[in-house]
């Protein structure tokens, strides 16, 4: 059964953790994995999360099923914090727990896959590399196209458009909602109006991968594109991570919404998002989503959380600045957002740091940002310098 398996190259960014693991060499410095950290380098469990553990631990009194939907309340109250009310309550929308982002993702791929259409997935580039596999995995069919202006560093909007302007009724297109993986690129209120007038007059679904709400700009700023695009079509869809927002990493916490053309659409969708959940996972695992629930259900747990979040928002926002600083090749770090960049080198360059400098990264040139401190950001300049 199993003699005709091939070995498969290991996930780039994940081999990054252990290469950096094994170097002895004190000053090493790990800008690979998409995780926050903080000015040590470590990545805490959050305040207010620690606390709704606590309150678990004393006050939860049964680990009994929930069902496939997982958690509702912990879907419903993310929702208004995702969407905002007025979306949230509309009754054109349903949603789910799910296994982090990547769960989310994929049930949408499959409830894709099942709608008895065909539609095209369409790409933009570059971007995280689980999100092209996901959408294949499900048997869907995957176009790229371009997203980054890597000579502009900025977003390619006109090659955005014409690729789009190819796609025909009810074709998928991903979008990142903020703090794009990897580029950092942020589109303008403008470049949202543009995408979404276009999405709307051909008839498109977007579906927006909202992993990084309030490590951007804002909670609320995070989520503007989106809730515009919400607003503008009448359907889409939601895949939702908890996991860098609430550092919640490896309990896996995510949602996915979806937004119907109908009211009496929403069923028959709640039905398949159901039964196909119960399909690949039965029921998503408990405990991250009831960490959130009691942290949004309580006003002080949520205002710790939010002070919390905005403080790792400005470090994040700090060290870019700092970059941004350090070499006029690096000053549109500075204007982007989130935890990556995308540094101009190749994997040449990638390896000699690697090797001289004890500076990991992905051969993609993928940087986190929060893997700096306050003087490590010097160091790590200075070594990239001759580089760019
Ligand atoms: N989408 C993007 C753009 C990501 O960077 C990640 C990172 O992990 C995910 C989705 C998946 O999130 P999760 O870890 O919650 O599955
Ligand atoms: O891009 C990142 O670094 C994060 C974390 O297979 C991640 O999104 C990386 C690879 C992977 C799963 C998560």
């Amino acid at each position: 059964l199993f003699a005709g398996l091939t070995r498969q190259p290991p996930d780039a960014l994940l081999a990054v953790i252990g290469m950096h693991r094994a170097d002895p060499r004190p000053h090493k410095i790990d800008v690979g994995v998409g995780m926050y950290r903080d000015e040590s380098g470590a990545t805490p469990v959050m305040r207010a999360v620690k606390a709704a553990e606590e309150r678990l631990l004393k006050h939860q009194d049964s680990k009994g099923y929930l069902g496939a939907e997982g958690d509702q309340r912990y879907t419903d109250l993310l929702a208004r914090l995702a969407l905002g009310t007025k979306l949230a309550e509309s009754d054109r929308l349903t949603g789910v727990q799910t296994p982090g982002g990547t769960g989310a993702l994929r049930l949408a791929a499959e409830l894709t896959a099942r709608s008895g259409r065909a539609p095209t997935v369409w790409i933009g580039t570059p971007t995280w590399p689980n999100h092209v596999p996901i959408f294949l995995a499900a048997g869907l069919a995957v176009e790229t196209h371009a997203y980054f202006d890597a000579d502009r560093s900025g977003v390619d909007m006109d090659g955005c458009l014409a690729a789009l302007s190819r796609a025909r009724a009810g074709d998928i297109v991903v979008l990142h909602g903020c703090c794009h993986n990897p580029t950092g690129a942020r589109l303008t209120a403008e470049q949202w109006t543009a995408l979404a007038d276009l999405i709307a007059a051909r008839g498109l679904v977007p579906l927006i991968d909202l992993a990084y709400q309030g490590l951007g700009q804002g909670l609320d700023a995070d989520a503007a594109g989106m809730r515009l695009l919400l607003n503008a079509v009448p359907e889409a869809m939601v895949a939702y991570s908890c996991d860098k927002n609430f550092a919640l990493y490896r309990e896996r916490v995510g949602a996915l919404w979806i937004q119907a053309a109908t009211p009496s659409a929403v069923m028959p969708v709640r039905d398949a998002l159901l039964m196909l959940a119960r399909w690949i996972w039965s029921m998503p695992p408990d405990h991250g989503a009831a960490i959130v629930r009691t942290i949004l259900e309580d006003d002080n747990l949520t205002q710790s959380w939010l002070t919390e979040l905005s403080d790792m928002r400005a470090r994040i926002a700090a060290i870019r600045a700092s970059l941004g600083e350090a070499h006029p090749v690096l000053a549109h770090i500075a204007q982007q957002e989130g935890l990556f960049a995308l540094l101009p080198i190749d994997k040449t360059a990638v390896a000699s740091l690697r090797d001289r400098h004890a500076i990991y990264m992905p051969d993609s040139g993928r940087i986190n940002v929060a893997g700096l401190n306050s003087v490590s950001v010097k160091h790590f300049a200075e070594a990239v310098m001759p580089y760019l």
